[in-house]
Parts: structure tokens; sequence; C-alpha cells
């Protein structure tokens, strides 16, 4: 693994309308997440965070169904061109949320430099909805869509390009929540996905080598997008949208841990941190160690 981090910080609440998952980012570095990952022998650039319009002057999408379209577009396009940058100085980016719709950006300055580009999304959901399908107008549940060249041309276009993934490049891990529309896309595109039924069939070792087996075989890079409501509530409290059932605390570091081996990962983000719903900070420090756990700490 690439031994230079640059951290992205990106304080977006604009992809989903509940406050203080903008705050997300500096939870994060206030947890140790620089003083962890140095102390595993990586040189961390933290970059500070990117520019994102406060709600109070975001407009809100009147003549459209997604909300907050033009703040959030143009965050996207910041934070697409500051990842750009880090990938091209060959070191590893490391995006703090935010909502996860600032997966839109950091994959779109990923997918510049990587034409075969794999995804790990993991989460509850499968943020695949378009602005016919959400039941919300929330962008923050249609950017592994947008990123797969479906949605909003302001959003599918940013870096002058569609789409930046392949639907057969994705992974979909820890799903329990799938609207309608979203269900269909994955039949449509032909999508893995491992839901919590999966998880609990199959064990986390096997979903994960059979992801790792999967990804390598067609791509070359690897991006890690980790919304924290992946995990179990009980786990991980501080996030919008909590769906019971999830991930344990136990499974998703074993998680980290057999990427971690397998050394595929290439760049990553952590998602979807509310630290106003938190319970003293716990998400943000189970991020932190989900973090480590992917940078190579061991327990002995
Ligand atoms: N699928 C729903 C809910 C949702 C998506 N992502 C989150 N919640 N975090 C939607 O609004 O698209
Ligand atoms: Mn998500
Ligand atoms: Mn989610």
């Amino acid at each position: 693994m690439m031994k230079e981090i640059s951290v992205i910080g990106v304080p977006m609440d604009l992809g989903q309308l509940r406050r203080g998952v903008d705050m997300g980012p500096s939870a994060i570095r206030y947890a140790g997440m620089s003083e962890r990952l140095e102390g595993l022998g990586f040189t961390i650039y933290d970059e500070g965070d990117i520019k994102v319009e406060i709600k109070e002057r975001a407009d809100n999408g009147a003549e459209t169904r997604l909300k907050n379209l033009e703040a959030v577009t143009k965050g996207n396009v910041r934070l697409s061109e500051k990842v750009e940058e880090v990938v091209r100085l060959n070191r590893f980016p490391l995006v703090l949320g935010g909502d996860h719709s600032i997966a839109i950006g950091t994959l779109a300055g990923i997918a510049k430099h990587n034409k075969n580009l794999g995804v790990i999304w993991f989460d509850a959901h499968g943020d695949l909805n378009t602005a016919d399908t959400s039941p919300s107008g929330n962008i923050h549940g249609m950017s592994l869509a947008v990123s797969l060249g479906i949605g909003d041309s302001s959003l599918t276009n940013i870096g002058g390009f569609a789409p930046k993934i392949k639907p057969e490049n994705v992974v979909i891990i820890g799903a329990r929540s799938l609207d309608p529309g979203e269900r269909k896309l994955i039949r449509e595109k032909g999508i893995r996905v491992y839901t919590m039924h999966e998880i609990d069939r199959l064990g986390m070792t096997r979903v994960m080598e059979e992801t790792i087996t999967y990804l390598k075989e067609r791509t070359d890079s690897v991006h890690l997008s980790l919304d924290l409501d992946g995990l179990d509530p009980d786990d991980a409290p501080g996030v919008g949208t909590p769906v019971v059932g999830g991930i344990s605390y136990r499974e998703s570091h074993l998680a980290m841990e057999i990427l971690s081996e397998a050394e595929i990962v290439t760049s990553a983000e952590f998602v979807e941190i509310n630290p106003i719903l938190d319970e003293r900070n716990k998400t943000a420090e189970v991020a932190v160690a989900l973090m480590s756990s992917l940078f190579g700490d061991k327990l002995l």
C-alpha cells in the first residue's frame, strides 16, 4: 500500500436533510485519526476541508426533485479536482464525510486516472435511486447510480466524462434497505450484492474472500466507500438513517483486516457520521478503528 495518505474533509450535509453530518470530518480528526495512522508508519497530509455551501444559503432545487442540486454539484466538483490531484501525486486519498453524496466527487476524481476501477460499497442502502425512483429526493441515496452514469447530467458529467464505474465492477456489502427502483436496477445491471442475508449465511470471511477474488479478476484498483450506517446502529449510532440488523463491530473489523491482507484497496472514504446524533463521538471512534484495521493494524 502507498505510504503517503492525503486526508480530505468534506463537510457536506446537503445530500440529505438531517443537520450535523457536516461535522463528521472534524469528529473523525478529533477521534485521533492522524495519530493512529502515523503510528502504523504512514505519512499523513491533511489537506483540510473542501468548501461546501452552508445549508442556509443552498438552493432548494426549485425546478428539480433533487434537493440542493446546485450546491451538491459544486461541492463535488471541488472534491473531484482535489482527489484527482492527490491521485496524481501517487498518494492514497482518504476522504472524510459528510453525507454519501460526496462519493460522486471522490469517484469522479479517482476514475480520471483509473479506467477499470472497482468499488466496494459498504452500506445498509444501495444509493441507487434516480430522480424518478427516489422516495426522498435526497442525493445521498443516488450517488452510486450517478457514478454508474445514471441520473441528472450535472452530476453524472462531473469531470467531463461518464460513467465513472462499470456495474460489474461494483460490490455492495451490508444492504438491508433497498427501494423498489434500486432492486430493479441491481437486477438489470447485474450488480453484485451481499445483503445481510448472505453475510449471516456465508459469514463475513467468505463474503470478503469472494469479493476480493471477484474484483481482482476484473479491476486494477479498488475504492472502498464505507457508509457507517452499514454497521448496526448499536455499534454506530451517530448516523442519519440507521437501519436495524446491521454488520457488527467485529464483522466490520474482520472485513477491513481481510482487505488489508489482500492489499487491493487504493482509495477510501468514510461517510455519514453525524456527531449531533452520536453518543460521545462513538461512531467517529469506530470509523478511526476501522481505518486503522484497513491500513494494517494487527492485534498482535
Ligand atoms: N433509499 C432511501 C433512504 C436512504 C438512502 N441512503 C440513505 N438513506 N442513507 C433514499 O432516500 O434514497
Ligand atoms: Mn450510503
Ligand atoms: Mn446508508
